[in-house]
């Protein structure tokens, strides 16, 4: 009987504050899956491709203003319309490594002032990662690192503040990476945390949605 199911993907998130070095790491990490011969793509949040996004974007960059529980929504809204492909791709065995997930929607939005509980429950239901890096770095050094762009929530202030709400949602699926270190280290640290997730989803571990 055909009964032996596929193995599936892992969903990977990279988290942390703006110039963290997520991007990059997030590009070096799914060359390095792919390179293992693991199926792997790379997704971020927010996807600006679709329509939301597009509003998401305009808001980002200062040319729409939204009141703070609209935008907050539409970034949920963002995650919820790439659920289902999301879901279809780890079932068929490919690996997501995505670049910024519900924890900084509700970090982000949470450092705004609005209630952490209201902020979480419309990403009750998504997909729950296998595994959330969070790349650590103070938000002083990261400021250091130059290059905020122009976009809304660039400045220290408010990154510290982003800073205390990543704290207060950190779980048991979190691996903290010290992102001070070198590039090469903190790739080197991701690929071992990675590869140990990667191969208890091959086993068989169930998916499972957020928050648990
Ligand atoms: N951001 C990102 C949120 O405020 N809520 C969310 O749900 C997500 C996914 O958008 N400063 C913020 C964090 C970033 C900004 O992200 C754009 P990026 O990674 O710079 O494109």
């Amino acid at each position: 009987e055909g009964d032996k199911k596929e193995s599936r993907g892992a969903l990977i998130v990279l988290e942390g504050l703006d110039r963290s070095g997520k991007t990059s790491q997030c590009n070096r990490l799914a060359s390095f899956l792919e390179g293992q011969g693991t199926s792997a793509e790379l997704w971020r949040f927010p996807d600006r491709t679709t329509n939301v996004g597009q509003m998401i974007s305009a808001y980002l960059s200062n040319t729409s203003q939204l009141d703070d529980h609209t935008i907050h929504l539409l970034f949920s809204a963002n995650r919820w319309e790439k659920r289902s492909l999301m879901e279809t791709k780890l079932k068929a065995g490919t690996t997501l490594v995505v670049d910024r997930y519900s924890y900084s929607g509700v970090a982000f939005s949470s450092a705004k002032g609005l209630d952490i509980e209201w902020c979480k429950a419309p990403e009750i239901g998504l997909l729950a990662p296998d595994v959330v890096v969070y790349l650590g770095i103070s938000p002083e050094k990261a400021a250091e690192r130059g290059g905020y762009g122009g976009e809304r929530y660039e400045k220290l202030e408010f990154q510290k503040k982003v800073a205390d709400y990543y704290k207060v949602l950190r779980d048991d699926t979190w691996k903290v990476v010290d992102a001070n270190q070198s590039i090469e280290d903190v790739e080197k640290q991701l690929q071992e945390i990675v590869t140990d997730c990667v191969a208890e989803c091959r086993k068989g571990k169930p998916l499972s949605t957020l928050w648990s």
